[in-house]
């Protein structure tokens, strides 16, 4: 770690200040260049403290450069994970007020509902034990970081973009995953198309590196908690008034609509 407690809770309500704004600042590492992955997490750690301290709830994880798509589109090659506030989920087919946002982009998702806790590294039977549901599932990225760009000590401490999530249909977990298409559509036209083994091969390395992440951070992934898998295909930036879907082979078909 290169800095104190106080200047965690610091840079932690400057990027919590930033998101609750819609304002985007310069990315932490440029006043702080000497800060280490630890001291991200460590702040990343503290927006959830704020979060719970408001009163929300931590309904679970997410995966981040799980795909070479988003690898290759953000120039981050190491696997981060961030937490999801319950506050972040919206409904399927709700409205999402971009008045609130700063630059959000899209992405097509594999979402899974845990049964059972899962820490540190799981093999892929104890993995595929604990989940309950896999679900289609889209997420609104939106770094607080000007101009959408950060290294991977920035992203980790931004919460790993995390702004918004939707989850559609709960499916079971015995059903095979593993190269399921994904389209995307902005307005009915498809704008993104991969698969779900673009998620590190298996969509369930996704939740096996997301336990091992936690593991290594001393933290656990809980019963009933939701683990974002990771984005299959680039991110879209979103505008006012699209409306948006993904379809996903044999899991359906979900969206919302900017305002
Ligand atoms: C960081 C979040 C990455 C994913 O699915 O790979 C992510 C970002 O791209 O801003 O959510
Ligand atoms: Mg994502």
């Amino acid at each position: 770690m290169a800095i104190d407690a106080t200047t965690i809770r610091a840079v932690a309500r400057r990027l919590d200040d930033a998101a609750r704004q819609g304002q985007a600042i310069e990315q932490v590492t440029v006043q702080m260049p000497e800060l280490d992955l630890d001291d991200a997490y460590a702040i990343q750690a503290q927006l959830a403290a704020l979060r719970i301290a408001r009163g929300e709830r931590i309904a679970g994880v997410k995966m981040g450069f799980t795909s070479r798509a988003k690898m290759r589109q953000m120039g981050v090659s190491d696997l981060i994970w961030g937490r999801l506030g319950a506050g972040m989920e919206l409904p399927d087919g709700a409205v999402f007020d971009m008045s609130t946002a700063i630059h959000p982009r899209v992405e097509t998702e594999l979402a899974f509902i845990l049964r059972r806790p899962l820490c540190g590294p799981v093999s892929t039977t104890e993995a595929r034990n604990a989940i309950e549901a896999v679900l289609p599932a889209l997420e609104i990225i939106d770094s607080r970081y000007r101009d959408f760009r950060f290294n991977v000590v920035d992203v980790v401490a931004d919460n790993a973009s995390a702004r918004g999530f939707v989850l559609g249909e709960p499916a079971s977990a015995r059903m095979d995953f593993s190269n399921l298409g994904m389209v995307l559509h902005l307005d009915g036209q498809v704008v993104q198309t991969g698969s779900s083994a673009a998620i590190l091969g298996h969509p369930l390395r996704g939740l096996m590196e997301a336990a091992r992440l936690a593991g290594e951070r001393g933290a656990r992934l809980e019963a009933g908690e939701i683990v974002l898998a990771g984005a299959a295909t680039a991110a879209v930036a979103l505008r006012p008034g699209c409306h948006v879907s993904a379809t996903v082979q044999s899991l359906g078909r979900l969206g919302f609509t900017t305002t």
